[in-house]
This record gives C-alpha cells, structure tokens and sequence, in this order.
C-alpha cells in the first residue's frame, strides 16, 4: 500500500533567532560555575525565561529561588548564587554582600548599559521615565537602580497624558530592553509631544537581538497561515514576536514551548508558516518542531534572513579558563543537552 501523500507546507525559518549575546553569557556562567565550584549553584530568578533551559541547569546542579533568603542558611555563605540574565535592583548585591554571599551577576551587558543611562540621567538632574511593562524583572531591576520615587514606569500611550512628574524641563527616557521597536516609537512620540525637553538616552535601549528578532519575523509574515514563536509565555521579547507576526500579515500566531504542544487542529490546511524563536529558546526545540512539520507535511524550509549576529560577550575573568566537556558544549549553543 501507498503511503498517504503529505500535504506541502513552505516554512519561512527566521534568521537570526533564538539565543541572543546576553542569553548565551548568562547561561555559560551558571554551567562554568557548576563545573568550578561544584553543585548546587543557586541561581536568583529563572536564569532566562526557559523552561528547557532551566530544567537542563536544574538536572547539573543548579537550584533556583526567588529571594536570596530562599538558600538554605547553611548554604548562604559557602555557594555561589548567580543573577539572572534580567539584571537585579541594587539591594540584591547589597543583600548578598551583608550576608557574606559569594555572587556571580549574569546581567547581560545591554541591561547593566540601561542601568547606568538611568543614573546618567538622574545624575544630571533629570527625573527618569522607564519605557517598559509592570513587574517584568528587567523593570524591577532598572527601577531598583534608584531610590524610590526616582522612576517613573510608562506602560502605554495612553497613560502619557495623564502622568505626573517632578519637573516636566529635566526628564529622560530609557526603556526595557525587549519592547516592540514600533509600540515604543509611538510611546517616545507621545512622550516628546508631551514633554518638548525629554532627553534621550544616548543609545537605544531596546537591543540589538530584539530589534533584528523583529525585523525578521517583519520579513518572514505576510501571507503566512500561522507563525510559531519558540518561546515561553513570561517571556517578553518571544511575547512581542507574536504580536509582531500577527501585525505584519502572519494570519494567526502563538508562542510552543515543545513540539508536543502543537495544536495540530489549528494547523488543519496551512500551506505557508513562519517561525521564529524568543532570545531564550534553545534551537534544539526549533529542530524537534520542524521535525514534527515533517512528520505530517512536505516540508520546504525557506531561510528569511535579515542580518548576520556576530554579537559575542565573554564570561567574567574567574570563570574564563574552566575547561568544559563537549556534552556542556552542547547544551550552551542550544543544540542539546
Ligand atoms: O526579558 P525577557 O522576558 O524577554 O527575558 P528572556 O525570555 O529570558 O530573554 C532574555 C532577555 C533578557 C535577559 C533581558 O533582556
Ligand atoms: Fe541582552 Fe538583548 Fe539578549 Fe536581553 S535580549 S539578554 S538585552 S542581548
């Protein structure tokens, strides 16, 4: 007997997508970590917004809290604790300093740059308006960057009407680093229409991996059936790719975490899908998804490319010459564990 005919699908695969710079760091440190001092290593906060991540750290020794006082008290002064990739308000290194804790601060470099704009801005007498959505860590952490009262979170365009601030002559911006580049545009608009004087900050905040995250998804939506984000549903920047594929012509979106999740109804007739994977999605669950494409279609893979990444930010000194094995290896670049 036959076997039954597959029906064609074209996939447009973003590029670039998945891991970005800061992803890669922050996931490198808690690995040289475990293999340097030993497990557990605790980590303050899912290390980036991934699941998969998390579980592939979590089965080589690392535990993951909420608060440093989540560590047990034997523990506090004896293992090392890792930030998260997402960056920390300053009373977090405050707090392990006064315990005695040994602190590794996986913030990627492009968080820590937004932090010091923040005190650049307050230190030249501006009052600070935060671009960015409530409660995400990154804003706790960049609001944290300065005394209470000091920030001011701006969520919509809406709100730029009604808000109160402290001098309307010495204000400056900064934004969460994985915002929608067009939603904050019209934020920043409203903003400068708002308040003529509003100073900038003297590079953008939202980073590069979000920005070309974005412009690829841009490429690869019109016409598609459906765009799939590798992609976990607290993370925000996989959170802006939907709504990115669903504004520029992808006629449905949503965000799978693993290919068993695929809602294979949703994919009843589709013959053209985009995907494209959030900053903390390992390729590897790219892969397994195609794979699962393949199992039910004549697949046809089409690369949207916009730019090539050759972003790269080194680990911390310490950790720097900790030899690793090729399994580890793996499971940095995404591709298994
Ligand atoms: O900030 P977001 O929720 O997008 O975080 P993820 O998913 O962990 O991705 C990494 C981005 C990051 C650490 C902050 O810029
Ligand atoms: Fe850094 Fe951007 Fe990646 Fe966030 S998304 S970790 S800011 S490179």
């Amino acid at each position: 007997m036959n076997a039954p005919v597959k029906p064609p699908l074209t996939i447009r695969l973003c590029e670039p997508r998945g891991f970005c710079a800061g992803v890669d760091r922050a996931i490198q440190i808690v690995v040289l970590a475990l293999k340097k001092y030993g497990a557990p290593v605790y980590v303050r906060h899912e290390i980036v917004h991934n699941r998969f991540v998390v579980d592939g750290l979590r089965e080589r020794g690392a535990v993951f809290v909420q608060e440093l006082s989540d560590i047990p008290a034997e523990h506090r002064d004896e293992r090392p604790v890792v930030f998260s990739a997402h960056g920390v308000p300053k009373s977090v290194p405050a707090d392990a300093e006064n315990r005695h804790m040994f602190y590794l601060d996986a913030t990627c470099p492009l968080v820590s740059k937004v932090h010091k704009q923040a005190m650049r801005h307050q230190r030249l007498g501006r009052h600070v308006l935060l671009i960015g959505h409530a409660g995400h860590p990154e804003v706790v952490g960049t609001m944290g960057q300065l005394e209470p009262g000091a920030v001011t979170l701006v969520e919509t365009v809406e709100q730029v009407a009604g808000l109160a601030v402290p001098d309307e002559e010495n204000l400056g911006f900064v934004t969460q680093t994985t915002l929608s580049v067009d939603d904050t545009a019209d934020i920043v608009a409203a903003l400068e229409r708002r308040f003529p004087k509003l100073t900038a900050p003297s590079s953008e905040s939202i980073c590069y991996a979000t920005t070309n995250r974005q412009e690829a998804v841009k490429k690869a939506a019109p016409d598609t059936d459906m765009f799939l984000i590798v992609g976990a549903p607290n993370s925000s920047n996989s959170r802006r790719l939907v709504e990115v594929a669903r504004k520029h012509g992808a006629a449905d979106a949503t965000l799978v975490q693993r290919a068993g999740e695929i809602d294979w109804d949703r994919m009843d007739g589709v013959s053209a899908i985009g995907i494209s994977a959030g900053a903390s999605a390992p390729e590897i669950v790219v892969e397994e998804i195609i794979d699962a494409f393949r199992d039910r279609f004549d697949v046809t893979v089409d690369i949207a490319l916009t730019v090539e990444e050759t972003e790269n930010f080194p680990v911390m000194r310490d950790l720097r010459d900790t030899p690793l094995e090729t399994a580890d290896m793996a499971f940095l670049n995404g591709s298994g564990d």
